[in-house]
């Protein structure tokens, strides 16, 4: 092998063992740089003969060029490989499934709420909302409950800030008090005709909503739901509580024969009072009786309250767990289920 076949092979070698493109540029100045072989050789020429120096110039650009298209191939490979690695490292799997959206979906105490204010309002009831921060006069004063009653313990309610010493703040421990205002301002609205001796529409509300106490078990959470009616009108009685109530329950649990027992009781509210108790004829739960409500006749100090007189105005109010009837309506054991935020739990009623 010649000189020139010599330097061409080694620049392939060179090329060949240049892993990086700044590797190979190196490689490259040792052949083709201002002081590379090739260079050094072109130089040399000019002590040649005339006649030499044709030949051995054109045999070291052929060398030259040689070099060159070793140069111009290792490039293009190192870029290959490079563009591959690249590639590689971005690689989709475009057979893989895509990501799913999670379908949402109401939470099962929000579809009892919702299904209690369908029932009640095919009955003629409104549904009222309000506070949350309630004071005092209306969670507990205006609903017939004395001073040392033992629901106003620091041990039953939360209190907060705002309000004074004598009328301090609280979260609600019923939904009660918005039905005291709902019936407030229905009053107010109809006074002229009330005092001219004319009568008013009837007062029939729901008040659904959240509700605190400070209690904390598999059966009780400090944050719980209530849903209340209230019916007050000229000639409303037991009677009517007792209808309305069974409808709801039979309709609610989507149970024709299903039977109600009102169990006496007491409720500073309401007088008398009463327990209410459902039986199922079929089923898991067949034959046992499990409370649902308490209710009764509104205490006439309540009435009045309202702005209403109990001589002339009478009624019934209700209350209920919409938790609690969630539980019983789907057969779920654990009310802290229901407010772990759980999405397996939750999924399974959309
Ligand atoms: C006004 C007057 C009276 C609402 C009533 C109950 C009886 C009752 C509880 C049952 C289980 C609430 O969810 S629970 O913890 N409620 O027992 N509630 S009578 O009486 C009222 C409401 C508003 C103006």
């Amino acid at each position: 092998m010649n000189e020139l076949d010599a330097l061409v092979e080694s620049a392939r070698a060179g090329f060949a063992q240049a892993g990086t493109p700044a590797d190979l540029e190196n490689a490259k100045a040792r052949y083709l740089g201002k002081a590379g072989r090739i260079t050094e050789l072109m130089k040399g020429l000019g002590a040649l003969p005339v006649d030499e120096k044709k030949s051995r110039g054109a045999a070291i650009n052929l060398a030259k060029q040689a070099i060159e298209t070793a140069l111009a191939e290792r490039r293009q490979a190192l870029a290959d490989a490079e563009m591959l690695v690249q590639l590689r490292a971005e690689a989709l799997d475009v057979t893989l499934p895509g990501r799913q959206r999670g379908q949402g979906g109401l939470h099962p105490v929000s579809l009892t709420l919702e299904r209690i204010e369908a029932i009640f309002g095919s009955m003629g009831f409104e549904v009222a909302e309000g506070p949350e921060i309630e004071s005092d006069w209306f969670n507990f004063t205006a609903l017939n409950t004395p001073e040392d009653h033992p629901a106003r313990s620091m041990h039953d309610t939360f209190y907060v800030e705002g309000g004074s010493e004598k009328a301090p703040n609280l979260l609600r421990t019923h939904t009660s008090p918005m039905q005291i205002r709902h019936a407030v301002q229905h009053v107010k609205r109809h006074r002229a005709a009330l005092d001219a001796g004319r009568s008013m529409p009837e007062i029939r509300v729901i008040a659904p909503g959240r509700t605190y106490r400070v209690d904390s078990d598999a059966t009780h959470s400090p944050m719980f739901h209530q849903c209340e009616g209230l019916w007050i009108g000229e000639n409303v009685s037991f009677k009517d509580l007792k209808f309305v109530f069974t409808d709801f329950c039979r309709t609610f649990f989507e149970s024709d024969d299903l039977v109600l027992r009102f169990r006496p009781s007491f409720f500073p509210f309401t007088e008398p009072s009463a327990e209410i108790d459902i039986q199922f004829q079929h089923g898991p739960l067949a034959g046992r009786w499990l409370e649902v409500a308490g209710s009764g006749q509104v205490h006439p100090n309540v009435v009045r309250n309202m702005g209403l007189d109990p001589e002339r105005h009478i009624g019934f109010a209700f209350g209920m767990g919409p938790d609690r009837l969630t539980m019983l309506r789907y057969g779920v054991n654990d009310l802290r289920l229901f407010f772990d935020g759980d999405i397996r739990f939750l999924a399974q009623f959309r």
